[in-house]
This record gives C-alpha cells, structure tokens and sequence, in this order.
C-alpha cells in the first residue's frame, strides 16, 4: 500500500493490547452462545453470524472514536461490538425485547446505536457503502477529522451500490474506508467463482484509491492496514480499499447445512484462529501475561451470561409499541 505510516499504524501495546482481545473474545463468546440460544427456537428472525472474523472488525474499529461511523451488513454483531454497542442492549436486541439497542423491533439484522456512530447492521447486500459516502461528506464538510468507514462482504463486492460509493469516495476525495471482508462466500456461493479479479483490493485502482490485501487472521496485520488507512482518510488524503481474507466458522446463517464446504473451517479452527495466534503472540513476547487473558475470558463469559439472563426474563414489545419509532425526526 502506498502512504507512510503514521502513528495510528504502530502497534498496540499494554492496555490496547488487553482492551483487543477483550473485544474480540466478547465477539466469540458472543457469537458462540447466541449459536447456542438460536437452537433452543426462541430468537425469533435470521441470524449470520460472525465468529472467525473478529481480528477484522476489532483491528479496523481500534482506530475509530464515537464521532467516526461505520456502516456493517446482515453479518453485523461484530462490528456493533467492535464500535461499542452495549453488549446487553444487543442481546435483547436479537431476543427481540424492549430493552434491545432498537426496543426489540429490529432484530439481529438492524442493530444500531448513532451515539457511537454505527449507523447499523443491513440486511441489504452492498447497502453500506453508499451510507458511508453521505457520512464522510457530512464529515469532510464539518472539518471535525471523522472518518467512515464500510464493512462488506466479498458478495457485495460485485454489487454496482459498492462500485459506486467507490467511486464517488474518489471523486469527491472523502474520508472514508472500504473494508472488503473476504471470507470465500456469498451465502453458499464461492467467491473463486464469482469475483472476476483475483483479488478484491485489485479492484481498487479502477478508483484511483489504494488497495491493500490482509491476512484477515491476525489482528496486528489488520491494524497496521486499517490504521494507515484512517490516517490517510483523517489527514485529507481520501479513500482506502482494504481486502480483509477471512473464515466465517459457522454457516452463512443459522440453519446452513454448509454442504457446499469441507474441512476448511476445521482447519482454520486448529491452525489459524485470530485469538489463539493473538495469545499466542503476545504470551510469548512477554507484554500480557496468560493469566491476565485468562480473566478477560472468565470477565466476559460472566458478561454474555447476564446478557442472555436480561434478555430471556425482559418484556418483548407490546402492540402499542408498533405505534412508536415509525418516522425519526432530526
Ligand atoms: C441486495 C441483496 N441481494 C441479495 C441478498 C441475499 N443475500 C443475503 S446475504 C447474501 C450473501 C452476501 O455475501 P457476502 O457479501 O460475501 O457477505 P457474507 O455473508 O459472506 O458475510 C445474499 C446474496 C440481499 N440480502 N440483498
Ligand atoms: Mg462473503
């Protein structure tokens, strides 16, 4: 990738490094037991869920603050936990209970929360990219340094919606970033076959933008990318295409029979894992110690546990409530 590296690309250390893998065990932890809730048939809609993937969302978000917007899909719990969405809110969210992020109306697919600037999950494939154009004008316009950013998936990397906002970033030289997650699918599609480049991020010299590839995996490699990227957009030098590859480990929704996959995820499960290397990593050199991991995974276990607990023993919305959230006025 071209640019320098500035100082929001130098490695994590300390409490960052703790506060990462917090985010990115809350994801898993969160993910798998919502798994596990979504069997017993009482999370009413479609879940995607977004476990293998955290080392993206966490590496991007790390660089964004609350005035920054990210805009996500219908694969979006990560990114609502990596931009600090109340982890109980979005439990009884897709419980569907008043106490949810939207009162319970939305569903895992429309998570939202504006005062930290995540401008929601989106059931529509290649729905994000256009929403960040609008975000980062308003941004470039206002003079505040706000960076937007989209998350999307290999599948909405062929829609004319992305290739468009792409577009549009470049001419009108906004800050934004598009992080191109690449986990090898569209629903039971492979992206082998239907991506026409070999890689997504050669896509981004048609824009005139530049286009980076990274092990979607480990998370430092992910934050170097994205943090080069955010400066670049902060400091007025415009857009960044950054190609996340990745590994979702469950099916394409709740429900998938993955028929159309092998052994795949059973090996990046054993040998590539982004919080297994992330451990890994950072025991070995010394800057965290196990057990200060350990109490992280026991901290939010106890967190997902009281999260499920809220969200089964609160109300869901009643027929009056279907008056109420209709229109927003600004
Ligand atoms: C505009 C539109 N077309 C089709 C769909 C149906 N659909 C839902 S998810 C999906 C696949 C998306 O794949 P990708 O962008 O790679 O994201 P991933 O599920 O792999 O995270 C499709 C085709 C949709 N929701 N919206
Ligand atoms: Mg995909």
């Amino acid at each position: 990738m071209t640019g320098t590296v500035s100082e929001h690309a130098a490695a994590p250390a300390g409490a960052d490094l703790v506060a990462a893998y917090r985010t990115m065990r809350t994801i898993r932890a969160f993910e798998d037991r919502v798994h596990e809730e979504f069997a017993t048939g009482d999370i009413p809609g479609f879940v995607h869920l977004y476990a293998g993937e955290e080392a993206s969302a966490t590496g991007v978000c790390a660089h964004l603050d609350d005035r920054d917007s990210i805009a996500s899909t219908h694969r979006g719990h990560g990114h609502c936990i990596a931009k600090g969405v109340d982890v109980k809110a979005m439990m009884a969210e897709i419980f569907g209970r008043r106490t949810g992020s939207c009162n319970g109306k939305g569903g895992s697919m429309h998570i939202a929360d504006l005062s930290k600037g995540m401008l929601g999950a989106n059931g529509i494939v290649g729905g994000g990219p256009p929403l960040i154009c609008g975000t980062a004008l308003a941004g470039k316009l206002a003079g505040d340094g706000a960076v937007s950013v989209a998350f999307f998936g290999d599948g909405a990397s062929n829609q004319g919606t992305t290739l468009e906002a792409m577009n549009l970033a470049s001419v009108w030289n906004l800050p934004a970033v598009f992080v191109a997650e690449n986990n090898g699918y569209a629903e039971a599609t492979a992206s082998r076959w239907s991506v026409a480049s070999d890689n997504i991020a050669d896509r981004a010299a048609g824009f005139g933008m530049p286009g980076v590839i990274v092990d979607g995996f480990d998370f430092f490699a992910v934050h170097e990318a994205a943090g080069e990227a955010v400066a670049r957009a902060r400091e007025g030098g415009g857009p960044t295409l950054v190609e996340v590859k990745l590994t979702r480990y469950y099916g394409h929704f709740e429900g998938d029979q993955q028929s159309y996959r092998g052994d795949e995820v059973a090996q990046a499960r054993r040998g590539l894992d982004c919080l297994a290397r992330f451990r890994a990593r950072v025991t070995e050199a010394g800057q965290v110690s196990a057990s200060r991991l350990d109490a992280v995974d026991a901290e939010v276990a106890a967190l997902i546990e009281a999260a499920v607990g809220e969200a089964r023993a609160a109300a869901r919305p009643s027929e009056v409530d279907l008056e109420t959230d209709v229109y927003v006025s600004y």
